[in-house]
């Protein structure tokens, strides 16, 4: 298996995240989409990292198809549960720190736009806003628990680990650690694990 992605990209680091926490082997190629010499659309039509080349030769995208596809693989189903309200509730956690990350890079790409006098504050306001909801939703519903869902780490605790470590990479200024101690703590406890400190974003 080989994952295509960008070291900084938050929804490759979802993808190495579960591949490590489920022990599976894969070889890590790394591409930038924007760079001029990219390959990424050989493997995915949209452009987008990640992308995965399975060992029968079937590329898989984006990560919210391809976690799909390793919970298929040994050890099965140890990451989304198998129930019908518990799947759909971990599927719920992870659109919701996707959907984070998505308003993130729309921020991120705004503010990088070469003539400054055409930088929207008005949409930077309106996707600011969106983080701050997810963010707030993420805390109301993590409560006082250790895991986002249930009695042990699932996709929804590696989603949300993710998309902090997005923001603390790109957008350090948003106040999320003062707002959200009991987000803090699950971000902290998540970096004891090995799978989320090897994968810490390098930056710029
Ligand atoms: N929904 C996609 C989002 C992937 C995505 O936006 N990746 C970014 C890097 S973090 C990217 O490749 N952007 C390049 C582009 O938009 O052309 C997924 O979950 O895989």
């Amino acid at each position: 298996m080989k994952l295509i992605g960008s070291p900084n990209s938050p929804f490759a680091r979802k993808v190495s995240i579960l591949l490590i926490e489920k022990g599976l082997p894969y070889e890590w190629i790394a591409d930038m989409p924007f760079a001029p010499d990219t390959r990424v659309p050989e493997f995915n039509p949209l452009g987008k990292v990640p992308a995965l080349l399975t060992d029968s030769g079937r590329t898989l995208f984006d990560s919210r198809v391809i976690v799909e596809y390793l919970e298929t693989l040994p050890p099965r189903d140890a990451f989304i549960p198998t129930d019908d309200a518990g799947r759909i509730e971990v599927k719920r956690w992870e659109a919701l720190a996707d959907g984070c990350i998505d308003a993130q890079a729309v921020i991120v790409f705004e503010r990088r736009r070469t003539d400054p006098a055409t930088i929207s504050q008005s949409w930077i306001a309106w996707q600011s806003a969106k983080i701050d909801r997810s963010l707030a939703e993420m805390s109301r519903e993590l409560g006082s628990a250790r895991w986002c869902y249930g009695d042990r780490i699932t996709l929804a605790d590696i989603a949300v680990v993710s998309a902090l470590g997005h923001l603390d990479l790109r957008l350090k200024e948003f106040p999320w650690r003062d707002r959200h101690p009991n987000l803090v703590a699950h971000f902290d406890r998540m970096h004891e694990r090995p799978s989320v400190a090897e994968t810490m974003p390098p930056g710029p």
